[in-house]
């Protein structure tokens, strides 16, 4: 059970972020609306919020699940792999020092944790433009002197592994079409995505109920068969910025 969350505030220049998105100018206050419907879910389930503050010289860093890896016994702090988000490690690992042991993943290592997914005990480290196999193999270590294991996939479709495959409980994975015949996931059962959809793969696990992107019906009918509570949750304005609902918050 995750008993925290931290999340920061959107700046009022979130839309200089990086993004690849066709789907037109975000807007910043549809987009803190939406951001403060998330804050309000998090608490509804029962986490404890810790907010930070925007950072204007880097437009993407609300997107915190980048800047690192919280497992119940420490914290890896990532190496983000693109230059512009790299600076926003440093009031993540503040943040993290109340509650966790830090340490770094370093350069030229890159990292970021949205390619890395935990399942229980195990970590799928994702090899993508932003995780290069240095950064994979020193997460790896940190993570087996810890009692942790992990594999790597290659992501070779979307920006980040967690952009296709999420662990939603029970043994199961969230996962698009072009991820479902990876050998690395085949001890778990798995729900895939319609090519139309593929976007819900995003979808956020927390304490037996699950919180996904508004808009994906197909999406919706199957996670029903999990029989766990949903949530649906606009985040139009972060899918603009290539972002969705599991970027938006580090989880502990
Ligand atoms: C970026 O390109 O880095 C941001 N605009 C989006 C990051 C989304 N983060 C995530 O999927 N974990």
């Amino acid at each position: 059970m995750f008993t925290h969350a931290i999340v920061r505030k959107p700046g009022e220049n979130f839309a200089r972020g990086i993004t690849t998105s066709n789907l037109g100018l975000p807007n910043y206050e549809v987009m803190m609306k939406q951001h403060e419907a998330y804050v309000n879910t998090l608490k509804f389930l029962g986490l404890n919020l810790i907010v930070l503050d925007a950072l204007p010289d880097h437009p993407d860093a609300y997107f915190v699940e980048d800047t690192a890896v919280v497992t119940p016994n420490m914290a890896i702090i990532t190496n983000p792999g693109v230059g512009d988000r790299k600076g926003e490690v440093d009031t993540i690992e503040q943040a993290l020092a109340a509650y966790r042991k830090t340490i770094r993943i370093q350069a030229p290592r890159t990292v970021d944790g949205g390619d890395v997914l935990m399942v229980g005990s195990h970590f799928f480290i994702g090899i993508s433009e932003r995780t290069n196999k240095q950064g994979a193999e020193q997460l790896g270590g940190i993570l087996n002197e810890y009692g942790y294991t992990w594999t790597t996939v290659c992501v070779d479709s979307g920006l980040h592994l967690k952009s296709s495959v999420n662990y939603i409980g029970k043994n199961r994975l969230l996962i698009t079409d072009t991820f479902a015949d990876c050998e690395e996931f085949k001890d778990y059962d798995t729900i895939i995505i319609n090519e139309t959809e593929e976007y819900a793969a995003n979808t956020l696990f927390i304490n037996n109920t699950l919180i996904t992107p508004k808009g994906f019906p197909s999406t919706i009918k199957k996670l029903k068969s999990t029989g766990f509570d949903i949530i649906e949750l606009d985040v139009s304005e972060m899918r603009k910025m290539d972002g969705g609902l599991t970027c938006l918050s580090l989880r502990f």
